[in-house]
């Protein structure tokens, strides 16, 4: 390769490099929590205690709620700018917020004896949906 030549590659993955930083910049949002795969509960005075976030992307904020058999709360929030969003449990009457607005939050207090995968969803967006996995 040439000088000059070697010289254009580099300015070319130069470029590339900043363009892919820039958009790296733009998609982020840093009022927005970041979603993630599994969450383990903290325990006070026996209950397991998640705070789950509805997001402005129509996802909650865990994929995967970890639990034991026992009594569990969830502290369920709307993300500011989102659109709103319930927590609902179909198997389990009383893990059902009120539909919430952005910025607001309702807990909700129930125990499950019985080990297995209890689908999560919210009412408002079908698509929307985590599972509570007690084991
Ligand atoms: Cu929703």
């Amino acid at each position: 390769m040439s000088t000059a030549g070697r010289r254009l590659a580099v300015t070319v993955i130069g470029a590339l490099v900043l363009a892919t930083a820039g958009a790296g910049c733009a998609a982020e949002h840093p009022n927005t929590p970041k979603p993630t795969a599994v969450l383990a509960p903290t325990v006070a005075d026996g209950v397991q205690v998640f705070p789950l976030v509805g997001l402005a992307d129509l996802r909650f904020s865990a994929a995967t709620l970890n639990a034991k058999p026992g009594k569990i709360r969830v502290d369920f929030s709307v993300a500011d700018g989102s659109a709103s969003h319930n927590f609902v449990i179909p198997k389990i009457p009383a893990a059902r917020t009120d539909i919430l607005g952005a910025g607001a939050s309702q807990s909700v207090t129930f125990t499950v004896t019985a080990p297995g995968d209890y689908p999560v969803i919210c009412t408002l967006h079908p698509n929307m949906s985590a599972t509570l996995h007690v084991a």
